[in-house]
């Protein structure tokens, strides 16, 4: 399968997240990206296809302070990484502030994503690499790996949050939209739910949605992916929720993605992206399933017996030791 990887990705390496009330070491670290390309041997550099396939999902105001924020933030004597404190949430008209400050807050909607000189340029070649492995699969491979990172599922058009900044997989399936292709399908089986991806495509019927992952009720990011969320307009029925309790394991997990890849076949989808994250797995150190390595294969085949086209971008998976075997073993399932 045609891997796609660019190592300027390890240059983001914020160096401390607030988790529970602390400061603690940044849990998305650069040796992720390193562990998985060193496990799949052979990978490509992606074709650099600009800014326009990010500006047609991201905001414009969004992406200037994605560039400019951490300057501004060191001009303004702040030190550390870009991190907002303070969020415009509460009853709070639409103003149009300036302050570095206020910006950080307008633009996240967390306090442990924080934003990096190297952030922009590391997002950006996520996101070529989803778009590389996209471009393959509409070129006639069967399948395509983007080895992302950071993650990007949580990202919105307009906010960055749980370590991801561009939405790598809504950008892929805005350009196979653009490429021709009529309805595209995004399967996301990372352990937290891809609420960036669902806000963006929430009123839209030409990109379904479904994805399986931990309750929102007991996990990040709580205010998506309960059962209930099924989007709106153009977009109702477009997006199917499956959370699952603590604890899950390779059962309960591969009869929710039957439902779900019974969910896409059925809207007509024509194209597959899938935001894989292997934090499902048992060792996986902020999360709480119950995957084992082996378990991965069965999930890829059960995906690629769906027999759609299939361009698979990473998302999560924290247990850096078996994070390779894991992607690997995905992989396999191809
Ligand atoms: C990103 B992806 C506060 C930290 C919150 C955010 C998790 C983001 C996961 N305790 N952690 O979906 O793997
Ligand atoms: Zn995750």
């Amino acid at each position: 399968m045609r891997c796609f990887y660019d190592p300027g990705q390890l240059a983001h390496a914020p160096a401390r997240e607030l988790h529970n009330g602390a400061f603690v070491p940044y849990a998305e670290k650069p040796a992720r990206a390193a562990a998985i390309a060193a496990t799949l041997g052979t990978t490509e550099l992606p074709q650099d296809r600009g800014e326009v396939p990010i500006r047609a999902v991201h905001d414009a105001g969004y992406i200037d302070f994605l560039k400019t924020a951490p300057a501004r933030w060191a001009e303004a004597g702040r030190p550390g990484d870009v991190m907002g404190y303070i969020w415009p949430t509460v009853r709070k008209r639409a103003l149009k502030l300036d302050r570095i400050d206020a910006l950080a807050g307008q633009y996240s909607i967390d306090a442990s994503t924080p934003l990096t000189a190297q952030t922009w340029d590391a997002s950006y070649r996520s996101v070529q690499c989803a778009l590389a492995a996209t471009h393959a699969v509409l070129a006639g491979e069967r399948a395509a790996f983007a080895l992302s990172r950071p993650p990007g599922h949580h990202a919105g058009a307009d906010y960055l949050g749980g370590y991801c900044y561009l939405n790598h997989v809504a950008v892929a399936a805005q350009a196979a939209r653009d490429a021709g292709v009529k309805r595209v399908g995004i399967l996301d089986i990372d352990y937290h739910h891809g609420n960036g991806t669902q806000d963006i495509f929430w009123a839209r019927g030409d990109v379904v949605f479904a994805s399986i992952h931990a309750d929102p009720a007991t996990d990040f990011p709580f205010y998506w992916g309960h059962a209930d969320e099924i989007g709106e307009g153009d977009g109702e029925g477009a997006t199917l929720n499956l959370p699952l309790p603590r604890g899950t394991a390779i059962n309960a997990f591969r009869r929710a993605q039957e439902r779900a890849l019974a969910a896409i076949a059925a809207s007509g989808a024509e194209f597959l992206l899938v935001s894989f994250g292997a934090d499902t797995f048992v060792g996986d150190p902020i999360s709480a399933f119950a995957l084992e390595t082996g378990d991965y294969a069965v999930l890829g085949r059960d995906i690629a017996a769906a027999g759609l086209p299939t361009a698979i971008v990473m998302e999560g998976g924290y247990a850096i030791d078996a994070l390779g075997a894991n992607v690997a073993s995905f992989l396999s399932g191809f």
